[in-house]
This record gives C-alpha cells, structure tokens and sequence, in this order.
C-alpha cells in the first residue's frame, strides 16, 4: 500500500512550495508565485538544452537557422527566458545575472519585493562535449519604501530567503532551500512536473573526495597547497581522497552535496580574488550547503557573511563536508598568525 500511496501521493515542487508557505500565515503568496515562475525558466532551458545538442547538428545552436536567422546562443537565450519569466511574476523589483553588466531595474507597475541574482546557465562552455552545466539562483528581501537601487542587491549571502540550482544532465534535477533544509527535485517530462526525489539532503560531514582544478597549483597560496598535499599525501597515514574535478560548478556541487568532500575554487596569484561571482555562484552554493550540515568559507570568513561591493565581484571559495572545511579554515588562520 505505502509504495502505491508513495507512487500516487505526487509530491511538486509547486505543492511543496505552497506546504512551505502554510507555514507563513502571513505570506500572501508572493514567493510561492516568484518560484514557479524560476521553475518554469528551468523547464525551458532543460528542454532548450537537451535540443542544443541536436540544434547544432541541424544549425540552430549559436549560428544561423535553416531560415537563415541568426540562433541566439543557449546562455542568452536562457538569460532572456529568466529575465522574461521573473518580470512577469511580477514580484520582482531587481534582477542581476551573469550575462547582463548592469541590473535590470522592473518597471514599478510590475514590480515586486523580491530581488533575484542568477547565473542563467553557469558552465554553458561545457555544452558541446555533453558535460552537466545548470541554472544558480538566490532570492533577496527587497525593502519596498524607496526607489531600487544597486545597494539593495549589495547584501551579505546570509540576508539569502532562498537559493537552488537546476542541473541540466542525465535528469534535470532542482536542488532548492528556503532557508529550512535542502530539498532536490527531479523533472519528470512526461508530467511536466518536478517530482520530490531527494527529501531533507544532509551532506555527509566528511567526505574522501576533493575537487579543484589542479592545473592552477603552481599559482596556489601557502594554505590551499598545504590542503591538497595533505589531501594527496595524509599526514596522519589515513587514505588519500579522491579527486573530481567536472569543471562545471553545479555539477562539482551537486556531487559535493550529494556525496561529501570539500569543493575549492582558490585565489591564485593570476586572479587573487579566484574566478567564482560572489551573488550568483557563491552565495547560492553556500547557502545551501550551510542548510544542508556544511560550511562555507572564502579564506578570510564565512562565505555568506561576506558584503560584496560590486555586482560581479569574485571571491575565493571553500564549501562542502564540515570537517574538511574545518581542515582549510585551521591551515588558513595558522597562516595569519
Ligand atoms: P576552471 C565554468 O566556466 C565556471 O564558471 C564554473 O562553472 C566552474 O566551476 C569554473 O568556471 C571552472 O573554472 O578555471 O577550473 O576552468
């Protein structure tokens, strides 16, 4: 019976997004509307992206169609379906991504209280070899007694009411968190629905896996050379991690999440503040693998307390296992003493 009832009790990610609401007597509903309308961007790009591949073959993806129209790129494409979809919602006031240098400012007949910072689709160099590459989003609290301007996005990642990713691989899974736990939900295309498929995710608080681009250590600083040695060559005779490295973040990520260890994304002496965007890669990701039992640290703090100063700032990333974030955090406060 409890397998039937599991298979026909359908839990959405629009049913658990109201669920959530119902805790917030308050709430008239504004952040559950601002959802499905991320996750009916995230519907668009998973089916745009499963095409690209074929796209290409026939023409369509980043060069002129078979009508001889010039085929937006699948990372612009994706950007104007999410900025189209959120100023539609009409719930948002302020919306920054990867792909557009200033913020988009909504007109105030359509406009919200809910700010969102998004990467489109982080990791869109990796489409033509079939790599994972995924949607990252974080949704601010707008004050609504002033005009917007860019400060009101210049908060720390902790003033974060949400963030998730939507990783668009083998399955589109969105991995979500609304500041109480972790949530992944995988789209289930004959429905058209994202199912629940990963209740309550907790990372494990170790893990025997690291992942950073090796390729950049003889630019590493003390601390983050120490880390990988002693992760290739453990001091105290345990076994050596493994390393994965997929270069696409979401996908590092969702493995991170999913299986433990610790992702790293390093200064280095070419790029000292590291290569990852403070609003919309590190602040999501940290986020969630605050709520999920991990940490998260930029080599001087907390990742989500960091206020950045610029719309595209980068900082250092640490995020992952508790105890291996731990490990790093000793390393790189022993190194300023
Ligand atoms: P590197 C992809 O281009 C990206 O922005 C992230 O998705 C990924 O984690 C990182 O850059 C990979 O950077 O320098 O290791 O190729």
């Amino acid at each position: 019976h409890s397998a039937d009832a599991q298979r026909t009790d359908l839990m959405t990610i629009t049913r658990f997004v109201l669920n959530e609401q119902s805790k917030h007597p308050e709430s008239r509903g504004d952040f559950s509307i601002l959802l499905s309308h991320i996750v009916l961007g995230c519907k668009f790009v998973c089916s745009a992206v499963n095409k690209a591949g074929l796209a290409k073959l026939i023409g369509l993806a980043g060069e002129t169609n078979v009508q001889g129209e010039e085929q937006k790129k699948l990372d612009v494409l994706s950007n104007d379906v999410f900025i189209k979809a959120l100023i539609s919602s009409g719930r948002t006031c302020i919306l920054v991504s990867e792909e557009d240098e200033e913020a988009t400012f909504v007109e105030p007949s359509k406009r919200g209280k809910y700010c969102v910072v998004f990467d489109p689709l982080d990791g869109s160099s990796n489409i033509d070899c079939g790599v994972s590459i995924g949607t990252i989003f974080g949704i601010y609290l707008i004050k609504e007694d002033h005009e917007p301007t860019v400060e009101d996005v210049l908060q720390p990642g902790k003033n974060m009411l949400a963030a998730g990713y939507c990783m668009y691989g083998s399955s589109c899974t969105l991995v979500l968190s609304t500041g109480s736990g972790v949530n992944g939900f995988t789209l289930d295309p004959s429905l058209g629905e994202f199912i629940l498929t990963h209740p309550d995710i907790k990372i494990p608080k170790k893990g025997k896996i690291y992942s950073v681009n090796e390729g950049n250590a003889k630019n590493w600083d003390g601390p983050t050379t120490m880390y990988v040695e002693n992760c290739k060559y453990p001091k105290d005779g345990s076994s050596p991690k493994s390393l994965r490295y997929i270069g696409s973040m979401v996908a590092d990520v969702h493995r991170t999440l999913l299986y433990g260890g610790i992702f790293l994304y390093p200064a280095d002496k070419k790029s000292p503040n590291g290569k990852l965007r403070v609003l919309y890669e590190v602040f999501p990701m940290s986020f969630l693998m605050e709520q999920a039992g991990g940490q998260a640290f930029t080599g001087n703090q907390r990742a989500l307390d960091l206020v950045p100063k610029k719309l595209h700032e980068r900082s250092p990333i640490f995020l992952g296992s508790y105890e291996d974030v731990e490990e790093i955090k000793a390393l790189y406060s022993a190194d300023e003493k």
